[in-house]
């Protein structure tokens, strides 16, 4: 059985934000907003398919293929390829394909990575260098905690999964518009998370026998046009849909101390170190339970949950 969704609450839109209202007012609440209006450059105007062809270059881009718009992370619907950027660039805005890898209609996702994804990070000054120039990163956050700048080129109407970040970030959307949907942090027990995703891949049709839990999330949704910046803050998971052929600049910082971020983590998407090893000892601990027989594995799961509850949440009321 699937069941549409309806009720939502408008993500929260503030226009003109200058440096000052950003920083004193909007940042330190940590809640997703929508900033219209601040200055991002010539790039807004500039940056059409064949103008990103053109300055782009022929850099080899890994981008994902899949051939309907829902990329399923679980059936692995969609594949990985490589293409020249100006090729790749100029066939994410087509809708039918002459040269395709699975079908005509097939839709493209790029999320790009450094040069050398096992050493390096994704910085679209290093990478394209001559685009970098058309786009004013706004400062909204001090330039020594910059992690990456990620290009998000994608076709009319591929979905993202919903996943969280464990970096703040603005996603600067350019040019095509852009629903996004929003969850808190606090709605993960009721995502069906695997790792740092939902499984609940179809959000609007839900399925209720399998994702019972989904339908009592509390969702935010709002549409990014061209030229608008979502402020997601770390943990804050989002679905994404590209209602037109899309470009979008995604820029990552780090707002915790160095050392709780892997400095290994080029994609910047591993949890931070003592949530890892909290996860790693949990697991030594569920295994050690298993030695014990069923009613009182079944007990002490009990006081464990119990024990997580009362002193690492602060909204746990017993
Ligand atoms: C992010 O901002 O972290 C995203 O995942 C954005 C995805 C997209 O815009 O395609």
């Amino acid at each position: 059985m699937s069941s549409p969704i309806k009720t939502f609450k408008p993500l929260h839109v503030v226009s003109d934000v200058s440096h000052t209202l950003f920083t004193e007012e909007i940042y330190p609440k940590r809640l997703p907003v929508i900033l219209r209006g601040v200055e991002i450059g010539p790039c807004q105007e500039k940056w059409t398919a064949e103008y990103l062809a053109e300055k782009g270059g022929g850099k080899e881009v890994k981008i994902h293929v899949a051939p309907t718009p829902q990329m399923d992370f679980i059936q692995k619907n969609f594949v990985y390829r490589s293409l020249p950027f100006n090729e790749f660039v100029q066939r994410a805005a087509r809708l039918k394909q002459d040269n395709f890898f699975i079908s005509e209609n097939e839709k493209y996702y790029l999320r790009a990575l450094g040069d050398d994804p096992r050493k390096d990070i994704a910085d679209i000054s290093h990478q394209f260098p001559e685009l970098a120039q058309d786009i004013h990163i706004p400062p909204f956050f001090n330039k020594d905690r910059f992690f990456s700048s990620v290009f998000r080129i994608a076709s009319p109407g591929i979905q993202l999964w919903t996943h969280y970040d464990v970096m703040d970030n603005l996603l600067i959307q350019v040019n095509g518009r852009k629903r996004v949907v929003i969850f808190s942090p606090k709605e993960a027990d009721k995502l069906y998370l695997n790792g740092d995703k939902s499984e609940v891949l179809d959000i609007d049709n839900l399925d209720e026998k399998k994702f019972p839990l989904f339908s009592h999330t509390e969702r935010y949704e709002g549409i990014l046009n061209p030229g608008d910046i979502l402020f997601i803050p770390a943990l804050w998971f989002h679905n994404v849909i590209s209602l037109d052929f899309g470009v979008a600049v995604n820029v990552f910082w780090k707002h915790l101390d160095d050392n709780f971020y892997d400095s290994k983590d080029t994609y910047g998407n591993k949890d931070p170190l003592p949530a890892t090893r909290a996860m790693q000892i949990l697991d030594r601990a569920l295994k050690t339970l298993d030695e014990l027989p069923l009613e009182y594995r079944e007990f002490y799961a009990r006081r464990l949950v119990h024990r997580i509850q009362s002193k690492a949440l602060c909204d746990h009321h017993p």
